[in-house]
């Protein structure tokens, strides 16, 4: 495991070609302080609210998607990730349209994309705390295309974008990836790890040191994980939001979207080994293909 020098890149009016060449190579690339220091905080707060509301209003599920839910440092209860964050903010609807974020297109190289607000997860608000009652300290080694799979969907090249809102120094945990992972075949996207219960560090898995403010992107396709802090509470606290950079056709979630598959499996399905996984996915897509079918 090691930590990576990253070039100080930073995301201005135009990607330069030596940062799409470092994408292409290593599959993932940091953009230093994409919002200021302010920014966050308002951020965080602007989160604080959309969490508050969604513990009132007793919402557990949005376009279909559980929300995931625990208990902070504190006892209060927290929402560990919320999909579709957007549709509670205005302020986050604001920063998906940033200009700067369409220049990130152009790592999808030939295919055209757009940014993913009311598709797969839309732009989900990670909130991993490593205290006793949290639910979500770490996440284990996946990469983020067999979801296509699951709804059926041929695997095209994404791009996941997360905005960190926590300082994490690689010491203390947080993003690991295995770089160059994205140009596997589909074989080794499958079955080079076991999906979300192997959380074991790779030699060579890279990580980074991560300030309140940066931009991660990586490919779809990329081998990554989340590694736990070895630090307890407050100071372990890390919260990111994500949102996905899609290609192909549209296809966007609504408040009667089913819960897919992958999210009804969950970490007990994953732990039986990947047959299940296997059949699911086939049936899943045999469904999809019978639903194309009859339209
Ligand atoms: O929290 C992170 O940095 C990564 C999260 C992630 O990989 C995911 O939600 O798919
Ligand atoms: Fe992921």
């Amino acid at each position: 495991m090691t930590k990576i020098s990253i070039p100080f890149y930073e995301l201005e009016d135009k990607l330069l070609q030596e940062q799409i060449n470092f994408f292409n190579k290593h599959g993932f690339i940091q953009f230093k302080n994409f919002i200021s220091r302010e920014a966050v905080t308002i951020l965080l707060l602007e989160l604080n609210r959309v969490q508050r509301f969604l513990l009132e209003s007793d919402i557990k599920k949005i376009n279909g998607i559980p929300l995931k839910f625990g208990k902070d440092a504190n006892g209060d209860p927290l929402i560990q990730r919320i999909a579709f964050t957007s549709y509670y903010s205005n302020t986050l609807t604001e920063l998906l349209k940033d200009e700067r974020l369409k220049l990130l297109l152009q790592l999808l190289g030939k295919y055209e994309g757009r940014i993913g607000e009311h598709e797969k997860d839309g732009l989900v608000f990670n909130h991993y705390v490593n205290v006793e009652e949290s639910n979500f300290k770490q996440l284990g080694w996946h990469t983020d295309s067999p979801r296509d799979l699951f709804l059926g969907n041929r695997i095209l090249p994404m791009l996941n974008v997360g905005l960190h809102l926590d300082d994490c120094a690689f010491d203390n945990g947080g993003l690991r990836v295995l770089p160059g992972t994205h140009k596997q075949n589909v074989f080794r996207l499958l079955f080079r790890k076991k999906y979300f219960i192997d959380n074991a560090a790779d030699k060579k898995e890279v990580g980074f040191d991560i300030e309140a403010g940066d931009l991660t992107v990586h490919d779809g396709r990329l081998w990554h994980r989340v590694q736990q802090s070895p630090l307890k509470g407050e100071k372990s606290r890390r919260r990111v939001i994500y949102f996905p950079v899609i290609t192909g056709s549209y296809q966007p979630k609504n408040a009667e979207s089913p819960t897919p598959l992958y999210h009804k499996l969950g970490q007990f399905e994953f732990k039986k080994g990947i047959k299940p996984i296997l059949i699911s996915i086939k049936e899943q897509m045999k469904n999809n293909y019978l639903k194309r079918d009859v339209q």
